[in-house]
């Protein structure tokens, strides 16, 4: 059965990213709307009716609100038949995906918002969990001996990975060079035709550290939860 899928977030490059990957990867229609174009009100009025009062949402078929890029993740994995069956490769995928997903905090509210003295003092203050993490992700790519971190073709927790290390780039692109297992990850995720045609037109993030702003469709906005004009 085809689904109307609604993915509802804002001007960032942050949790609705993982979803998206997925979904140009299983090659399922979906459409990204910005919240205050779904809702017709700004967030502070829409946030106290999300079921967890924040974004990402998927708005299935105008009925099923599914909150949190997890449980979206998921979902995803199941409409596409991509689900990992066996229960212990199953479990090992959870544990890559949520330990990825905890590099979300403080990553990247501070790509997509910090700038000046304080993106310096935060990008410093996380380095030590970052290398930390990075570490182990290397280690247990190393270790499952397959092209991903399950199976020789990209499940969700791989896309929630590719979406950190990626965005670790945009903070300071000399950490991922020092994790050649995982560069080599980042590639093969970006050779996969559909994911390189998703990423050559996705919005660009420029002038991080500085005045975040994203470029959508040939427009420039600052990052935000609010709707703005271009600049
Ligand atoms: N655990 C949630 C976290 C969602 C989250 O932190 N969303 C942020 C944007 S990335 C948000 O809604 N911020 C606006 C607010 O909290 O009012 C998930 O994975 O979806």
């Amino acid at each position: 059965m085809k689904h109307k899928l609604e993915l509802i977030y804002f001007k960032m490059r942050a949790l609705a990213e993982a979803p998206r990957l997925l979904f140009h990867y299983t090659n399922i229609e979906y459409e990204d709307v910005m919240s205050w174009d779904y809702y017709g009100k700004d967030w502070s009025e829409v946030k106290p009716n999300i079921p967890f009062k924040q974004l990402p949402m998927l708005m299935v078929d105008r009925k099923h609100e599914i909150c949190q890029s997890m449980a979206i993740m998921t979902f995803i994995e199941n409409l596409a038949g991509i689900n990992i069956t066996d229960p212990i490769l199953n479990a090992k995928a959870n544990a890559i995906m949520q330990s990825s997903q905890e590099l979300f905090m403080p990553l990247n509210p501070t790509v997509n918002f910090a700038t000046g003295d304080k993106f310096i003092k935060k990008k410093h203050d996380m380095m030590p969990f970052l290398m930390s993490r990075f570490e182990d992700l290397e280690k247990a790519l190393k270790s499952s001996n397959k092209k991903f971190f399950i199976f020789d073709e990209p499940r969700a927790c791989d896309f929630v990975t590719f979406h950190h290390l990626d965005l670790s780039k945009l903070l300071d692109p000399t950490i991922i060079k020092k994790f050649p297992r995982l560069e080599k990850f980042i590639d093969d995720i970006i050779s996969i035709k559909s994911i390189e045609s998703y990423l050559n037109k996705r919005p660009k993030l420029i002038d991080v550290g500085k005045e975040p702003k994203l470029i959508i469709n040939g427009e420039i906005y600052t990052t935000g939860t609010k709707k703005t004009k271009p600049i």
